[in-house]
């Protein structure tokens, strides 16, 4: 069967310093052994390009030990990414950003709202990465993705060249949460943000949790990223990842998830993130991987 998306472009980022574990900065690598380049092109799809974005790798050299861990090399990591992102989408292709930690989905988001007017967002994670300088327990900007977006830190996307404007707190939505710090429960009360928790993916289905999100993330956009973050999934489904929670969706959900998203063909973006090679001994989360992005991009059991 075919895709909505003629032409997609493949963007490496081999990056970890915002997860504050290295492992992730292999998941490009690991994945695309895994096969996604072939599962591709054997799809009625187009692989334009294959783009591995030059981020630091290493510390820059430290000055005094901050309490947010790498911020100017999450930030200029996030610029590389923005450019790339930036470029595919006004060519009319389909960015599929392949991480790394999920700091680099703040570079998906740079160069996407430089080209949308107004991004909707599905986040699929575990966490809710809706920390704050003041509330992260760790330091780490993985966890600080979605608050950078949507402003409510004092790093923020705009601060990223060629980023265009925040992400909407109505067009967010945050699907298989089961691990939230307190002050994230905190922010998502006082802005309102939606979550579709496990509680709720329990409750409704996964197919009508979808539905409800593309609505929202779909409501008035003209674009709709989704950043998946491999920890959604249950451990049992996906060990390979830093920060693995008990209680997540199973493998048809996840599947199901994709397809249905698929055929809403509001999707315009993915990034796929904290696949660690160096926990995913058999690689099966790598190649879960693939199945998920190619559901994504059109392929179907018939
Ligand atoms: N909430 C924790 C933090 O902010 C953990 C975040 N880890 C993630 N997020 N993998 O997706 O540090
Ligand atoms: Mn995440
Ligand atoms: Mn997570
Ligand atoms: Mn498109």
């Amino acid at each position: 069967s075919g895709s909505e998306h003629k032409k997609v472009r493949l963007i490496s980022v081999p990056f970890w310093l915002g997860s504050g574990r290295a492992g992730t900065e292999l998941g490009p690598e690991s994945i695309i052994k895994a096969g996604l380049v072939r599962k591709i092109r054997s799809m009625d799809i187009h692989l334009e390009s294959e783009h591995e974005v030059d981020c630091p790798i290493k510390p820059f050299s430290q000055g005094t030990p901050s309490k947010i861990k790498y911020l100017p090399e999450v930030m200029e990591m996030s610029g590389l990414v923005g450019e790339q992102v930036y470029r595919a989408a006004i060519n009319d292709s389909f960015p599929l950003i392949l991480g790394g930690d999920h700091s680099v989905a703040i570079g998906s988001l740079a160069g996407l709202t430089g080209h949308y007017n107004n991004l909707g967002v599905i986040w699929f994670d575990a966490h809710g990465d809706l920390n704050t300088e003041e509330t992260t327990p760790s330091g780490n900007l993985h966890g600080m993705a979605l608050a950078v977006a949507i402003g409510k830190s004092n790093f923020k996307l705009t601060d990223i060249p060629g980023a265009g404007s925040l992400i909407k707190k109505e067009n967010i939505v945050i699907v298989g949460a089961r691990d939230l710090d307190p002050g994230e429960r905190e922010l998502i009360r006082s802005e309102g943000i939606t979550v579709f928790s496990m509680h709720e993916i329990d409750r409704m289905g996964i197919e009508t949790v979808v539905k409800k999100a593309i609505e929202i993330a779909g409501n008035g956009t003209d674009g709709i990223h989704l950043s998946f973050d491999m920890d959604c999934l249950d451990p049992q489904e996906a060990a390979g990842v830093g920060t693995p929670v008990p209680g997540g969706l199973n493998y048809r959900e996840a599947h199901f998830a994709l397809e249905l998203l698929s055929e809403s063909q509001r999707v315009t973006s993915m990034d796929i993130v904290e696949v660690n090679p160096l926990l995913d001994y058999d690689r099966r989360t790598a190649r879960l991987a693939v199945e998920l992005a190619s559901s994504l991009l059109g392929k179907r059991i018939l």
